[in-house]
């Protein structure tokens, strides 16, 4: 097994919100100042969603704070496409400055924020970067070639959801835009793919956590899969590992709010060579569990599929 499930998982539920709000889930998770912070997405009880904040010494025990971090804008050029709600943040730190992505529904379709934040004490929204239909838009975490690099998944009915590159000099502009990675037929994740956590470096490429998604006659369901991009040019997959990495399989994951998902925004890197990676259950409670990096590098080369 690669990844361990932790023992008292979920970690946080509606339960643990001092606000009214249905679920906690698809969380994104950063080391800040020695802490764990966590930006987790929450239905409020109409249906529309908002980012919580939580904090962890050890990245399982969180504590929420009192308010939410981030409603649907209220004002300004944001407000029309938020109208609907925020949903799965994704953070990374880069050039001294937490980038939050995030998706920002609205009658006009979903389309992707981008705000900033030093200290996660206030936050700002700095533009959006892509028009309607994308979601799940990952960030490096450090510029490459002098660019930022972002992943992302457009919607299509034509060709199946799939996993784009795009690049900017300034996080506003994005172009160079190319598709890098499809879902495979009649295998796991054969009806559509996304980004799950910002990648991670590792000696042999960038590993990018995903989410793969499979239809079935009872609804989809919703796993977790790797892949290794390279460390100079990430648009050049090394390799996918072909079998899932997590599926749903615990109570908590099999029945919620969606019954049958596990789908990640955020995994932190440890010291010893473990990531903490974490995952929204079932779209209702949060959950971590720990993996190998190098296991998970091992996954991708030793047994992989083509990515287009
Ligand atoms: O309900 C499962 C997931 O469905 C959507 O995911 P995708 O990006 O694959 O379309 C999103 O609504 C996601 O939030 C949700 O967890």
């Amino acid at each position: 097994m690669l990844i361990t499930r932790y023992a008292h998982n979920p970690i946080l539920t509606k339960n643990d919100v001092p606000y009214p709000v249905a679920t906690v889930h698809n969380a994104a998770v950063v080391k800040h100042n020695g802490k764990y912070i966590m930006i987790f997405r929450s239905h409020k009880l109409n249906g529309r969603s908002i980012l919580g904040l939580a904090e962890s010494d050890d990245g399982y025990q969180f504590k929420v704070s009192s308010t939410p971090f981030m409603m649907p804008a209220t004002h300004g050029m944001f407000k029309e496409y938020e109208e609907y709600g925020i949903e799965d943040p994704r953070i990374v730190f880069i050039e001294g400055e937490y980038i939050i992505t995030y998706s920002a529904y609205s009658k006009h379709g979903v389309r992707i924020g981008l705000a900033k934040t030093k200290d996660f004490k206030s936050v700002e929204r700095f533009s959006f970067i892509t028009q309607a239909d994308y979601r799940n838009v990952v960030i490096f975490p450090e510029k490459i070639n002098g660019l930022y690099v972002r992943l992302d998944r457009p919607h299509s009915e034509i060709s199946p959801w799939s996993i784009w590159i795009s690049y900017s000099p300034d996080l506003k502009y994005w172009g160079k835009s190319k598709l890098i990675m499809k879902p495979q037929q009649y295998h796991w994740d054969e009806m559509k793919i996304g980004p799950g956590a910002p990648p991670i470096k590792t000696p042999d490429g960038w590993l990018n956590i995903y989410h793969g998604v499979f239809p079935t006659m009872d609804g989809c369901v919703y796993r977790l899969g790797v892949a290794l991009h390279d460390l100079d040019d990430p648009s050049k997959i090394i390799a996918v590992g072909d079998e899932w990495i997590l599926q749903p399989e615990e109570v908590y994951e099999i029945t919620g709010y969606v019954h049958n998902v596990v789908f990640t925004c955020g995994a932190v890197p440890e010291d010893d060579g473990n990531v903490k990676i974490y995952w929204g259950a079932a779209d209702k409670v949060m959950c971590v569990g720990t993996a190998e990096l190098e296991g998970l590098v091992n996954h991708c080369l030793n047994n992989p599929r083509k990515p287009l």
